[in-house]
């Protein structure tokens, strides 16, 4: 089991730092230094900006090559996966990394902010190599610096979160590596104080309601079901305690949910990063796979992200009979 345990820290800002040439803004920004010559701005990953809250792979920051998506300071990529410019990624964390990570390499990534205001920013980090540092920035103006720990590992993954002001709008986030030492694997912001996206349930026993087929997200087999790995799926609402989730805070913005007749987590087996990995009922240990993101659909209902995988508590194949299972799958706007 992953102890994916936040590091919180103050979201104090970092502004009176020098700007870094990390990154080349919008078209007729004001930019300086020599890596930077014209006004071409740099274009997101895949064609689309990134959406702010959301979560950003550190592997998709934008093209258009050196000194206007990203600087890197080795020619090639040294991990060899998913993309093959000088920036260097490796199959690891939640899919990709990037790593080898040098002080003064930078990512750009496009991105829009659905609205303006405070912003909790997470980052999932690892180093193996004694802890490194780097600096979010948005539109060149340093917003928050993360020192990251030695984490034991290239691959031992952390979470480190702090709160920024970010505006609304068209913007480019950037990370800054102020040092070596950091594996990066995402960024995720989510608006704090409410707001469409933003995590804002309050605490209480809920039954918890698929949109899609009216019934209820209940442990299987009934009053009798109290095992570690008995399996949660879907049922038509009867108003027993294995319907009811006790939805408390984990004080970094995820929840738990507690089962109320057992009294057993909401849990990702096995730490799965797959979509299609079951979720069942375990021992609430405080594993990032029990941790769930609860983001408002703006329209009075919500999705949940498991915080380990970023994937969305799911109805395997939009089903609506009773007893269809429930998992995690990638978030695809559909009723989950
Ligand atoms: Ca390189
Ligand atoms: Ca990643």
């Amino acid at each position: 089991m992953n102890d994916d345990k936040q590091t919180a820290e103050s979201g104090e800002s970092t502004d009176s730092r020098l700007p870094r040439r990390s990154f080349l803004g919008a078209a007729g920004a004001a930019v300086c230094g020599s890596l930077i010559a014209g006004n071409v701005a740099s274009a997101p990953y895949g064609g689309s900006r990134h959406a702010i809250p959301g979560r950003i792979q550190a592997e998709d920051y934008d093209t258009d090559g050196a000194g206007v998506a990203y600087n890197d300071a080795t020619a090639g990529n040294s991990g060899g996966a998913y993309r093959s410019d000088d920036v260097d990624i490796e199959a690891g964390g939640s899919g990709h990394n990037v790593g080898w990570t040098q002080g003064g390499e930078w990512l750009n990534y496009s991105a829009t902010t659905a609205s303006g205001g405070t912003y909790e920013v997470t980052a999932r980090v690892a180093s193996g190599g004694g802890g490194g540092t780097f600096i979010l920035q948005e539109d060149q103006v340093d917003k928050a610096t993360f020192d990251v720990p030695d984490t034991g590992g290239w691959q031992s993954w952390t979470t480190m979160t702090q709160q920024v002001d970010l505006q609304g709008g068209d913007h480019t986030i950037a990370v800054y590596f102020d040092t070596a030492g950091v594996n990066l694997d995402w960024l995720e912001f989510s608006q704090v104080g409410g707001g469409s996206g933003g995590s804002s349930l309050s605490p209480g026993t809920y039954r918890l309601t698929n949109v899609n087929s009216g019934k209820v997200l209940e442990v299987a087999g009934g009053s009798g079901s109290t095992a570690n790995g008995d399996n949660v799926q879907q049922w038509s609402w009867n108003g027993g305690t294995w319907q009811q989730w006790d939805v408390q805070e984990n004080g970094d913005g995820t929840y738990r949910l507690l089962n109320v007749n057992s009294g057993k987590a909401l849990d990702v087996a096995n730490v799965s990063t797959q979509a299609g990995a079951n979720v069942h009922q375990w021992d609430y240990v405080g594993g990032a796979n029990q941790h769930w993101r609860i983001e408002s659909n703006g329209d009075g209902t919500y999705q949940l992200l498991a915080d380990h995988s970023g994937l969305a508590l799911d109805v395997s194949g939009g089903g609506t009979a009773d007893g269809t299972n429930v998992q995690q799958w990638t978030p695809n706007g559909l009723d989950p």
